[in-house]
């Protein structure tokens, strides 16, 4: 990383750029006009946002390998992990001028209601599961839906299989084999053991990947394994619930020895899917294709009517009835009528 050494007065100087700019509504950039001192466009990958500025990586010529902290102009919109990027340098901050057009998103709607991505261009997701924390299906399928909308590939990865006597084990079991008779690949792994992690970076070549899974479940352990210089923060379960206590806040992306790129994201308990339309939430459900049209009736909602494909298919156990259960509730979330 290029390290950029500041005297007393820039800093001052940044101080008190960021505190005006904060009272116009502008990036420090902006206020000062900052075309002065700009070096020529070039490409970069963005690796981390930290709010008011973002780290990115330079992808051309002198710039090329390097990582540069930028303001992002206003009339760029927002930017995450993954995005590609035009900026110029400067010093002591580069800005970001343009965000390309992204090839997939990954985004979910947060606290206020607000679109927020978790990544972009991402071409694979793996959603991380353990014994401990329990896994939530709802949480899978939510993954699984945002992810299939994107024509993201799905993999999941069932981590910590050391533990196999684990009070958990049987349900993790359970949730492994559902996912796996749907037709998603489901990676047993193990930072202990070590297992998976070769099989993990084989599915990494060339593809730019998201761990995403609940807090705790050992996606930057996993991480940690693969790409030894990542060195991205891990934390302990708490002792009592043994849940994830939040450790990593903020998506960050990583080069793989191999080539490709894997996006760290933090964990989440909940995903509240960002506007999809019936036929992107029912898309999300490949085990429901051979039923759909099938229903007695032409606008069966799926719920309590008589000769409910889907609801016979659970019966039959061809379906998981958790499953079409995540799937009304989503769907009420969504108010899909
Ligand atoms: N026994 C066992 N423990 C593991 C394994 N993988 C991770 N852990 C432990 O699980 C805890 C959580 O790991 P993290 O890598 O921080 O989990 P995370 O998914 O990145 O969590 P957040 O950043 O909070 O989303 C740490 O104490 C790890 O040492 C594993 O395969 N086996
Ligand atoms: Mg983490
Ligand atoms: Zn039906």
């Amino acid at each position: 990383m290029k390290k950029r050494n500041l005297n007393k007065q820039q800093k001052r100087r940044i101080a008190q750029s960021h505190e005006a700019a904060k009272k116009k509504g502008l990036t420090p950039n902006e206020l000062e006009g900052a075309t002065e001192g700009l070096e020529p466009e070039a490409n970069g990958i963005v690796i981390t946002n930290f709010g008011l500025q973002v780290l990115i990586e330079g992808l051309d010529g002198i710039y090329c390998g390097n990582y540069y902290r930028c303001y992002k102009r206003a009339n760029v919109p927002s930017l995450v992990a993954g995005d590609l990027v035009i900026w110029q340098n400067a010093n002591p901050f580069g800005v970001v001028v343009a965000r390309k057009s992204r090839t997939s998103k990954l985004a979910r709607l947060d606290m206020s209601g607000k679109t927020k991505s978790v990544a972009a261009n991402v071409s694979q997701i793996f959603i991380v599961i353990a014994c401990a924390p329990l896994p939530i299906t709802n949480l899978i399928d939510r993954y699984i839906v945002a992810a299939e909308a994107e024509q993201i590939s799905v993999k999941l990865v069932a981590n910590k299989m050391d533990l196999n006597n684990h009070k958990n084990s049987m349900h993790l079991q359970e949730v492994i084999n559902e996912y796996q008779h749907i037709g998603y690949p489901v990676i047993r792994s193990s930072i202990k053991i070590p297992a998976g992690i070769n099989l993990i970076k084989d599915y990494l070549r060339n593809e730019t990947s998201l761990f995403v899974g609940q807090s705790g479940v050992g996606k930057s352990s996993l991480l940690n394994l693969i790409e030894p210089t990542a060195g991205s923060a891990t934390g302990p379960l708490s002792a009592s619930v043994e849940q994830g206590t939040h450790t990593t806040t903020v998506s960050r992306l990583f080069r793989v020895s191999g080539g490709g790129n894997l996006i760290d994201s933090p964990g989440t308990h909940t995903f509240s899917l960002a506007h999809l339309d019936s036929r992107q939430l029912i898309e999300g459900f490949k085990d429901f294709y051979p039923f759909l049209g099938k229903c007695k009736f032409r606008d069966c909602i799926h719920d309590e009517q008589s000769g409910c494909a889907l609801l016979e298919a659970t019966k039959r156990n061809l379906i998981s009835a958790t499953r079409l259960k995540n799937y009304h509730q989503i769907k009420d979330e969504l108010q899909i009528k």
